[in-house]
């Protein structure tokens, strides 16, 4: 073999409110990157596939009910049912855009008035994202974007408490970008970040934990 090591694929969150335009982005941010020739893979979370993710499923569509903190641990372990599949994907140089992760998860239990402590516990040790864009846009213009659906959250007020929640979880992982930008402004931002991101982790850059 060359002794070549061709480094580890980025793991790229896109978080926003209901509306911001997370999985448009998601989608046309990976057809471009695949187009470059790079390994990558888009994902969302929840994963309304799995077992966990068809409770959770049932529940945002209001079909069932659970305690707030029994539904948070459900969004949290639907992360982990993940984790090892995450681990070696990006180990084998696959990059992830994943459509909400750990911080959607905490945002929308503190909103419901859960500490924000207690919600990051669950979430400590997973992968932790080589970027984070944030789509900012406020409550009220997401609102006006073709309305709300039927499900849980989608409500103004609640939108609200997360949009404050989501604020306050900003890290040196985060570029929040103005989501009432046109999509294709929106979408030059995230390919030209994701390319600088994808060649850190290439060149050797360590994967981090979640909130540890
Ligand atoms: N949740 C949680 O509580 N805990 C957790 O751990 C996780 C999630 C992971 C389901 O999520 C709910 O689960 C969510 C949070 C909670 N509840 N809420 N709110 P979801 O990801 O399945 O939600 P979704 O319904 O698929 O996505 P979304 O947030 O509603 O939308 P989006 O993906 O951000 O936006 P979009 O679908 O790309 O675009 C929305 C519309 O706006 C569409 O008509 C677009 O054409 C339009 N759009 C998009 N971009 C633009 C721009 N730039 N200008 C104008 N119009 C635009
Ligand atoms: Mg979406």
């Amino acid at each position: 073999s060359s002794g070549e090591n061709t480094g580890r694929g980025a793991l790229i969150v896109l978080e926003g409110l209901d509306r911001s335009g997370k999985s448009s982005q998601c989608a046309q941010l990976a057809s471009y990157l695949e187009s470059q020739g790079v390994a990558v893979e888009a994902w969302r979370f929840p994963d309304r596939t799995t077992a966990m993710g068809r409770m959770i499923s049932s529940y945002l569509s209001c079909q069932t009910d659970l305690d707030a903190a029994a539904i948070h641990l459900l969004f949290s372990a639907n992360r982990w049912e993940k984790c090892s599949l995450m681990e070696s994907k990006l180990k084998a140089g696959t990059t992830l855009v994943i459509d909400r992760y750990s911080y959607s998860g905490v945002a929308f239990s503190v909103a419901k008035g859960l500490d924000l402590d207690w919600c990051k516990g669950p979430e400590a040790g997973l992968p932790a994202p080589d970027l984070v864009f944030y789509l900012d846009i406020s409550a009220e213009v997401a609102a006006a974007r073709g309305g709300y659906g039927g499900e849980r959250y989608e409500k103004l007020e609640i939108q609200k408490k997360v949009e404050k929640v989501f604020k306050s979880l900003k890290d040196t992982t985060w570029q929040s970008v103005d989501a009432t930008q046109s999509i294709d402004s929106i979408q030059s931002v995230l390919r030209e970040e994701s390319v600088k991101a994808i060649n850190e982790c290439q060149s050797g850059k360590q994967l981090m934990q979640m909130w540890l």
